[in-house]
């Protein structure tokens, strides 16, 4: 019997095309004669719909859902839809395609766990902390891990006193620096700042998007990226690397530039290599990861290594970096990188199952 493979996607989110993509794209790479597709489209004002496309192919019937989002019964609520939907008998998996509030911020994490559904991609506690730049910062910090050196700035405190922040920022960070809002994964909202009106704007366009953000000191060096896969062993892919002119794209150019290319291996040198990958599977188990993330890295000219930020939610069309990396590694296609996938939520899902829920006695 096939298993069934619910794919939620969109999201109440600026990422919400970006999703529309990564699901147009996963549908239709899966093998058929092994899944049995089933879209949940979650449309930009947050309502679920999972009208049941039959008849058509995974990817078709994605676009149908976001064609026509009011198909479905009128107020579907997310859990109407989620128990209905995973009442069918038979073996079945959620891949979460959504970033932000209400999606992979660990919240759609909880209430797969409260329904006792195996899902792909990190747990509750994982997806909350690296959804959060500053709070997976401090869970790294306290690692031991380097990292470029950074604050985090709330909208109450900017609100209240924007020259002590900035005074604050311009002694501890200084010029030039980047502002983020705290939980966006592409470029959106994120700004490279060389002045106090350029940090001010950038500090104002951040709060736009999030109630907290991060201010992170510039350090010029190349941007290497590793992939990891797997629970409690995960496994690092060889390092890549965006070789670009401009140190900094935006978002337009980090999903179309035809001239952004990437290096796999980077040519960083053997003993760097295994660095790499060794510190990015520390930064994995330091945050709880489990299925996948992509972990990014600063090489300075001194040939130190720095973390940037770990994605649990990496950019994953097939020519992204996350499966383009494996592919490199040890010749995983796209179609086998969800499988496996899969294959990591399954055994996850039996591992909590064999937990015990009553007081033992001691042995
Ligand atoms: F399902 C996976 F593998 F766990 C997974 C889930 C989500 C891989 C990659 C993503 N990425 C995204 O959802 C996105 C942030 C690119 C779309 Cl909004």
């Amino acid at each position: 019997m096939k298993t069934k493979l619910y794919v939620v996607y969109g999201g109440k989110s600026v990422e919400h095309d970006i999703s529309l993509k990564t699901a147009r794209t996963v549908l239709g790479a899966v093998d058929e004669s092994k899944f049995e597709l089933h879209p949940i489209y979650i449309a930009r004002d947050g309502r679920w719909c999972a009208p049941d496309a039959q008849g058509l192919a995974g990817a078709e019937a994605a676009e149908r859902l976001v064609a026509e989002p009011a198909h479905d019964s009128e107020a579907a609520s997310i859990g109407d839809i989620l128990l209905r939907k995973l009442a069918l008998p038979g073996k079945k998996v959620v891949l979460p395609l959504i970033h932000g509030s209400n999606g992979e911020d660990g919240t759609l994490q909880g209430l797969l766990e409260m329904l006792n559904v195996p899902y792909v991609g990190n747990g509750v506690l994982a997806a909350a902390l690296t959804l959060d730049k500053a709070m997976s910062k401090l869970t790294l910090a306290q690692a031991g891990i380097r990292q470029v050196e950074h604050r985090a700035v709330l909208r109450e405190q900017w609100l209240a006193d924007e020259r002590g922040c900035i005074a604050w920022l311009e002694d501890t960070i200084g010029y030039p620096c980047y502002v983020k809002p705290a939980s966006l994964g592409s470029s959106i909202g994120i700004n490279r700042c060389e002045n106090r009106g350029e940090l001010t704007a950038g500090i104002a366009e951040a709060l736009q998007y999030d109630a907290k953000l991060v201010v992170e000191r510039e350090l010029p060096g190349r941007e290497i990226q590793v992939a990891v896969m797997g629970n409690e062993e995960p496994i690092a892919s060889l390092p890549g690397e965006f070789i670009h002119d401009n140190r900094f794209f935006d978002f337009a150019s980090k999903y179309s530039d035809p001239r952004l290319q990437m290096s796999i291996p980077a040519e960083i040198g053997e003993a760097l290599i295994g660095q790499v990958r060794a510190l990015a599977l520390q930064a994995y188990r330091t945050l709880g990861c489990e299925g996948l993330a992509r972990v990014d890295f600063f090489l300075d000219r001194d040939g130190l290594l720095y973390l940037n930020e770990i994605n649990a939610l990496p950019g994953f069309t097939s020519a992204s970096m996350y499966p383009v990396m494996w592919e490199k590694t040890d010749g995983t296609t796209y179609a086998k990188l969800i499988e496996r996938l899969i294959d990591y939520a399954f055994t996850r899902h039996e591992a909590r199952q064999s937990l015990s829920y009553e007081r033992l006695a001691p042995c």
